[in-house]
């Protein structure tokens, strides 16, 4: 409980909480049972939040509510049972109110009480709050549990003042009933707010007028008691249900869908859609159809064409139902809604559409509203607008004034700037519940709430038992957050929408992603890895110049580079070198079954050419387009000892799609049991045979280029040197990915990345001696770096940060650029050695394959700026366009 005013006249407190919502509520719980002394500060009068000022008809939460429920306390978990399959909004609040009469949590707040500023005093080293009612509060930390959608949009339409009817706010609505029985309503938006209110307004009022600016996927809840399996797997096991929620990617424990959409048939894939369409669940909709549905904007066409044809089964008018099709954004990058009968409301008598992307709204006049076509008189207007989404709360509420007088307002005038979503730098001892940055809206903010309630209630009992009592983020923290924010935008298809998610739904605002688009269990790893790591990113002070500061950035790999570690890590694997070269096959062909299958190209075709002692095989990648295509020659990685002409299968597929090239995969032979100069020679000679027999492989005749990783990478450039040596043939280009260039260890990124990114230093020893003696070392056969590089073909070189290879790869193309070939480096932040090879697991890498595949179109001498497919969701739209590639 908070000390009664001192002799300021301000009432003290440990912490202040801003918002008696979920959020709120909860962490007055925990603050209490951790012996700190709370204030809660709440502008409604009763305790709800959301669920206390979104009263409009039909507002019913959209997650099931058997996991839209508090799970930090068993017996509370008894204690409720809900009645729907998603609550409507009067339960949810009866919930919070059972909650706060529980655990006795009302005596902490002060309800009708809006904070009018904030300021952290320096010498105090407390926050100061004014507030609408009652003695000022100062406090040692201060907490906005201010929710994430609760600062409503002002009308900014113009004439709003002159209308004399009713005027109601989905996001503010009356207390009493509101009748709207013979009356002529407007309904402005057409986002979850409007969706869940339209069809109970259409029921009683004479007329409705929905005025829509941007159509939404819409599913159908299909409500009712909570489903029985769902009840079942529930009430099995609560606390493995609840454990599998806090580490799956949405905050629901449903693990991903692994098959992807050109894995299935059109007749599964449907059958999958209607399996989800019966769910009646955002959740099983946005993410168990197929594993590319939410990254890749091929695999949610598919979905979003089968929700499209839903909309035309049901509107029988077909201006207003392909008015209602959405067209303008990916299923799920702006937010879904879960209706009851919505669609079938426009089949009504009574109930028009207009469609604000034909005629626009002028003004609201008087009597109604005006379009550029038409004037609709109504006697109310329900805006459903929506909110100044994630920062409104926290910045145009009440001014926060940190470290040197610096607003928030202020440190955000670009976009929001956190560290992990919970802090600010500048702004010690500040913490936001679900702020931008983190999980929040982009998750079931159950679980995410709680995450976020116990991390930091956690820390104070943390800091208070180490003696500190000052916390902050630092700069390099908060830079590198916002890095790892944008990466993480980066894979799913969030950035490609006008969406309250990136801030285009207000004038004027910064635009960006805001909520972490990483997943709720990877989140909560690295915000328990920050705590592991010392607080890492956080200055600690306290009495008598206790000071503690772990400065760095908590994730610098790419996020799904990461998860992809943290798997592999998780697997304990002895050494690949350990199992001897077969045995390390037969482990990479098994990994290889596990991997997804490539994309379809036009035609593959498995095949053997003449090779220096017998015959090589080879595999032949045609684009879908008409031929004669210009030719790829590839090698695959494997460090000379592992590997075939399979086994980069889907990075094939995948330059081939991007380039429109043909693609032959070279089979050369293997160490140890045949050694330098074999893979180099076979390599060579694969070459001469290909390019002589470019037209029977339906090639275009003329220079081919060469492409290769890692090893695949070496022979590339080897055999780029042999040709120009020993009379050709003519190579166009040169793409190097990860290529070995170098027989010396002592580079750098051999030290830094010597273990823990898979390719490992001691692999590579393994390989190196398997192939080559110490003596040969230094031919430019196999160390190309120490060769002539002058009247070399153009080269792309590809470096990826975390990889053992990655210095003597740039060394190789400065040294080329030095004699003149023209050079492009790609160096890839994040990326390791595997990331561009892994090719539907590291879609961070989509960026750079884009990259490649212009060089290798550039080279062939075809138009650069043409894209032949549309799985270049990276160039879809200029949002985020600093963090592309994430390259350098
Ligand atoms: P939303 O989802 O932001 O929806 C607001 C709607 O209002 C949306 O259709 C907007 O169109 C429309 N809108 C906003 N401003 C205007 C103006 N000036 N003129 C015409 N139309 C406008 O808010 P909700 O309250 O429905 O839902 C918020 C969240 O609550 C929801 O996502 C769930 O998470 C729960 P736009 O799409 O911007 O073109």
């Amino acid at each position: 409980m908070a000390n009664a005013a001192g002799a300021s006249g301000a009432q003290h407190a440990d912490v202040a909480v801003v918002g008696a919502g979920f959020a709120g509520l909860y962490l007055l719980h925990r603050l209490r049972k951790a012996g700190l002394s709370a204030i809660g500060l709440e502008s409604g009068n009763d305790v709800g939040g959301t669920w206390y000022w979104n009263r409009y008809p039909g507002a019913r939460c959209d997650i099931q509510t058997s996991d839209y429920s508090y799970t930090w306390d068993p017996e509370l978990e008894k204690a409720w049972t809900w009645s729907e399959k998603y609550a409507t909004q009067p339960e949810i609040l009866r919930y919070l109110g059972f909650v706060a009469d529980r655990y006795d949590l009302r005596r902490d707040i002060r309800f009708g009480t809006t904070v009018s500023a904030a300021t952290w005093d320096d010498g105090t080293q407390r926050w100061l709050l004014t507030t609408s009612s009652g003695a000022p509060v100062s406090c040692r930390y201060y907490v906005m549990a201010s929710g994430c959608l609760s600062a409503p949009k002002p009308p900014e339409i113009e004439g709003f003042k002159d209308f004399k009817g009713e005027v109601y706010f989905t996001g503010r609505w009356p207390h009493e009933p509101v009748d709207f029985t013979g009356k002529r309503v407007a309904v402005i938006g057409t986002g979850s707010s409007a969706i869940q209110s339209i069809p109970l307004i259409a029921q009683q009022a004479a007329h409705l007028t929905v005025f829509q600016r941007t159509p939404n996927f819409a599913l159908p809840a299909h409500n009712g008691p909570s489903p029985a399996d769902r009840v079942e797997m529930l009430q099995k096991d609560v606390p493995a249900f609840r454990e599998q929620a806090r580490w799956s990617m949405a905050g629901v424990p449903l693990p991903p869908a692994t098959d992807f959409s050109w894995q299935l048939s059109d007749a599964e894939r449907r059958e999958r859609f209607e399996k989800a369409w019966a769910a009646g669940d955002l959740v099983v909709m946005l993410t168990q159809l197929w594993a590319d549905q939410a990254v890749d904007v091929d695999g949610n066409t598919l979905v979003a064409d089968l929700l499209r044809e839903k909309v035309r089964a049901v509107v029988k008018d077909p201006e207003t139902a392909e008015a209602l099709t959405p067209r303008d954004h990916p299923f799920g990058s702006k937010r879904p809604c879960l209706d009851t009968g919505y669609y079938a409301t426009y089949n009504r008598p009574n109930v028009t559409l207009v469609n604000l992307r034909r005629e626009p709204i002028k003004s609201i006049t008087a009597s109604g509203i005006r379009t550029d076509s038409r004037t609709v008189d109504v006697d109310a207007i329900v805006f459903a607008t929506g909110f100044d989404a994630m920062t409104g709360a926290i910045t145009a509420v009440h001014p926060i004034s940190g470290r040197g007088g610096k607003s928030i307002a202020e440190a955000w005038e670009h976009g929001p700037q956190t560290y992990l979503g919970l802090t600010v730098a500048g702004f010690p001892n500040l913490f936001m519940i679900t702020g931008p940055g983190s999980p929040s809206v982009l998750s079931n903010m159950m679980v995410s709430i709680e995450q976020h309630v116990d991390w930091i209630t956690d820390r104070l009992v943390a800091m208070r038992e180490a003696g500190f009592t000052t916390i902050e983020a630092t700069d390099t923290a908060q830079d590198g957050w916002q890095r790892h924010n944008a990466d993480c935008s980066m894979i799913t298809l969030h950035r490609l929408a006008n969406t309250w998610y990136t801030g285009a739904n207000v004038p004027g605002k910064p635009q960006g992603v805001m909520p972490y688009t990483g997943g709720v269990g990877p989140y909560r790893g690295i915000c328990n890895e920050v705590v592991e790591r010392g607080m890492l990113g956080f200055r600690l002070t306290g009495p008598n110049g206790a000071e503690q500061c772990n400065d760095g950035e908590i994730v610098r790999l790419q996020p799904d580079v990461r998860l992809v570690l943290n798997l592999l890590a998780s697997m304990n694997l002895p050494p690949l070198e350990s199992f001897g070269a077969q045995g390390a096959r037969d482990f990479l062909a098994q990994f290889n079954a596990t991997r997804p299958a490539g994309r379809p190209v036009g035609e593959v075709v498995d095949g053997t050419l003449p090779g220096t002692d017998g015959p090589l095989p080879y595999r032949l990648y045609r684009p879908s387009t008409p031929g004669p295509h210009p030719i790829v020659v590839y090698f695959h990685g494997g460090g000379w000892v592992l590997g075939d002409e399979q086994s980069d299968d889907p990075l094939c597929r995948d330059l081939c799609r991007r380039t429109g090239m043909a693609f032959v995969s070279v089979g050369y032979r293997h160490a140890p049991e045949h050694r330098f100069p074999t893979a180099a020679e076979d390599s060579y000679a694969a070459l001469c045979w290909i390019a002589g027999h470019a037209a029977e492989l339906g090639g275009r005749p003329g220079p081919v280029s060469v492409a290769g990783w890692s090893a695949g990478g070496n022979m590339a450039a080897v055999t780029c040197q042999m040709a120009r040596d020993r009379g050709g043939p003519q190579i166009a280009g040169q793409l190097l990915i990860c290529p070995v260039t170098d027989c010396t260890f002592d580079r750098p990124s051999y030290v830094d990345n010597a273990t823990g990114y898979f390719l490992t230093r001691s692999l590579m020893y393994w390989f190196w001696d398997l192939y080559c003696s110490p003596a040969d070392r230094t031919d430019p056969r196999v160390s190309p770096l120490r060769g002539k590089l002058a009247g070399l073909p153009p080269a792309m070189v590809v470096t990826c940060e975390f990889d053992p290879l990655r210095d003597e790869g740039v060394a190789y193309a400065e040294a080329m650029a030095a004699e003149g070939v023209p050079v492009e480096q790609l160096k890839a932040r994040g990326h390791f050695h595997s990331s561009f090879a892994m090719v539907d697991v590291v879609i961070t890498g989509v960026g750079g394959r884009v990259q490649m595949a212009r060089a290798l179109r550039r080279f062939a001498g075809l138009p650069v700026e043409e894209t032949p497919t549309r799985q270049d969701n990276t160039a879809q739209r200029p949002i985020q366009a600093a963090a592309a590639g994430a390259a350098d």
